[in-house]
């Protein structure tokens, strides 16, 4: 009997989704180019539903048609390397799926250049490490719309759940699932940074312990915060090591893998402003500067004497004022992840559904959270809307704890906290509401320098101006 697919990469995540594709009812054939891997997979989970194979042609024989053959490789060269050699043992209309964290213009690419050969290549975003890969990760597949149908099934039944629907929608076409993946994963930086921004205000600002930490955590994961990140953040102040908290000796060093760089390189090709998860990348490089920061306490005397009063503290009035700006910065990073994806349809020629795509993200992946409910409320409620923060829900969470932000950031600012990300935050709102900004002396300047013209408020057209000698000295 054949097997229903093919998987082909056998490392932590490859594996695991294998296995989840056996336990629910598939056979799955596996393969991996170190076959001792293929030993090791069988002697640990010899699934019933698990066909082993230890060459390409007979792995790819094995397949029902149209093949189905999900890599779950390395990014990169691995990747065109196994499409080479599976061209020759496939079909016409045979489905290649590549589920790693694949470069999207990589995506397109491939696509484009199999579909010419009548192959199929679906680029498929996959959120949710090792845990969600064996029980149910976030899958956002982009590709041929026909070839997704002969996987939709499969995907959807080892997809997370959420609120009792499958966190897996067709994305739109070829590199469309990888570059969704690939925005997903710098609003997750911006999520991270922003909560660590809430931790080191309470923590150096409101002089909370762990304990106490653990709790204002645990609160807010009963409110608009409830997320994956809130409530392991509050479980995370709660491990001992002896004595001591395992959070305080860990080492103020943030590493990345480089999705959130992709990320932010696109916004800039693309000129969106992507503030917070640029601010919170940034942070991941600076936190690698340790022994600099270490320099630069004693080089920067900052004799600002509120950076040393804690007396002057509400307490639970500041645990109110981050909790508000901790909201209100992610909203904005989801608004500017979601103003990417908007810039990002017109630029690839693809169709997305923000609604149907927040929604992938409630479950399986690192972001879940509650408040996604809301923004698939909120795009389905105001098609063609030009930024997620003018939606009325929005707005009016905006609007009613804007006041917080300002002022937690001006007590940053005056402590010399570094909150760079909800900085951010509040610049790019405060950026939008402004419809009369000091743009028009830089399109003066560069007049001025460059005879680059300028438009006028009170005329249609392009004009230049002769700046010079056309001033009084
Ligand atoms: P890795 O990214 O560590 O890749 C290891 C796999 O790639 C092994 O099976 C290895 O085979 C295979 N491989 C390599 Br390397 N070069 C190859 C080649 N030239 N031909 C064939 N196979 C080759 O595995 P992973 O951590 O399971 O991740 C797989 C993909 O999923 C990656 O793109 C990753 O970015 C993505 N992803 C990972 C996570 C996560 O939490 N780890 C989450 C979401 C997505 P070998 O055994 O012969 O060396």
């Amino acid at each position: 009997m054949k097997s229903n697919i093919g998987v082909i990469g056998l490392s932590v995540m490859g594996m695991n989704l294998a296995l989840n594709m056996a336990d629910n009812g598939y056979k799955v054939s596996i393969f991996n180019r170190t076959t001792s891997v293929v030993d090791k997979v069988m002697k640990e989970h010899n699934h019933k539903n698990f066909s082993a194979f230890y060459a390409l042609k007979e792995f790819v024989d094995s397949l029902e048609k149209p093949r189905r053959i999900f890599l779950m490789v390395k990014s990169g060269s691995p990747v065109d390397m196994l499409i080479e050699q599976l061209l020759p043992l496939i079909d016409e209309e045979d489905i290649i799926i590549d589920g790693g964290n694949s470069y999207f213009k990589d995506t397109i690419r491939r696509e484009r250049s199999l579909r010419e050969k009548n192959i199929y290549f679906l680029g498929v975003g996959i959120s949710g490490g090792e845990e969600g890969a064996r029980f149910g990760p976030a899958i956002m597949p982009g590709g041929d719309e026909k070839a997704y149908s002969y996987l939709s099934e499969i995907f959807e039944k080892i997809s997370a759940k959420a609120y009792g629907e499958a966190c897996c929608k067709y994305i739109s076409t070829d590199g469309s699932g990888h570059y969704v993946k690939m925005v997903h994963n710098g609003i997750e930086y911006a999520d991270m940074q922003l909560i660590s921004e809430a931790y080191t205000i309470l923590k150096t600002i409101g002089d909370f312990s762990n304990e106490e930490l653990a709790e204002i955590f645990n609160d807010w994961n009963n409110s608009e915060l409830e997320s994956y990140l809130i409530e392991i953040t509050s479980n995370i102040f709660k491990v001992k090591e002896g004595e001591k908290y395992l959070l305080d000796l860990i080492m103020d060093k943030a590493s990345q893998k480089g999705t959130g760089k992709w990320t932010n390189l696109e916004a800039i090709d693309l000129g969106v402003d992507i503030s917070v998860i640029t601010a919170a990348l940034n942070a991941r490089f600076m936190s690698g500067l340790k022994d600099e920061r270490i320099k630069a306490e004693k080089i920067i005397l900052d004799n600002n004497e509120k950076s040393l009063a804690k007396n002057d503290i509400n307490k639970k009035e500041i645990i109110e004022l981050v909790k508000n700006s901790l909201y209100i910065s992610k909203i904005v990073s989801y608004a500017q992840g979601f103003k990417l994806l908007s810039a990002a349809e017109e630029e690839y020629d693809w169709n997305f559904d923000f609604a149907e795509i927040s929604k992938i993200f409630r479950g399986g992946c690192i972001i879940r959270a509650k408040f996604l409910n809301d923004i698939s409320d909120a795009f389905k409620s105001s098609s063609n809307i030009d930024n997620l923060i003018f939606t009325d829900f929005f707005s009016r969470e905006i609007n009613l704890r804007l006041n917080d932000l300002r002022k937690l950031i001006s007590m940053a600012v005056e402590r010399g906290v570094a909150v760079s990300a909800m900085t951010s935050a509040l610049g790019y709102i405060d950026t939008y509401k402004t419809p009369r900004s000091g743009a028009n002396l830089i399109q003066a300047q560069r007049d001025y320098f460059g005879s680059h013209t300028f438009e006028r408020l009170d005329k249609e057209g392009s004009f230049h101006y002769d700046w010079i000698d056309s001033y009084d000295e």
